[in-house]
């Protein structure tokens, strides 16, 4: 059986146990790197669907975009040069960097893949 003691020793140890885990576990916060490289800068491949001039923007079927998270789809995007949209064409295959400009998804810079 029991006795008062053991059972106070148990909750005793029980109470104090994650007090010291929480502890150490704010310890290593200040030293850590963040981790993320900054902007990974990767081109991804995709197909242009439609070219909307009046809107300036252009339609693509795109592969996975790693760094903002999105899988394989066909989406609109702004582009950062309008001249752009005078030299692509629907078909046109191109590898492309797409990040946020403004809360809307931007291509920032193509290279048509031959
Ligand atoms: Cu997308």
């Amino acid at each position: 059986m029991h006795t008062p003691r053991t059972i106070l020793i148990a909750l005793l140890a029980w109470a104090l146990a994650p007090a010291a885990w929480s502890a150490d576990g704010h310890d290593h916060a200040p030293q850590a790197p963040s981790g993320q490289p900054a902007q990974a800068e990767s081109l991804t491949a995709g197909v242009v669907r439609k070219v909307d001039k009046a809107a300036g923007k252009v339609t693509i079927r795109h592969e996975a975009i790693q760094h903002l998270g999105m899988p394989a789809m066909t989406m609109v995007f702004r582009v950062k040069e309008a001249a752009w949209l005078d030299q692509l064409k629907p078909e046109d295959k191109i590898r492309f960097l797409a990040d946020r400009v403004n809360g809307a998804f931007t291509v920032l810079r193509y290279e048509r893949i031959e």
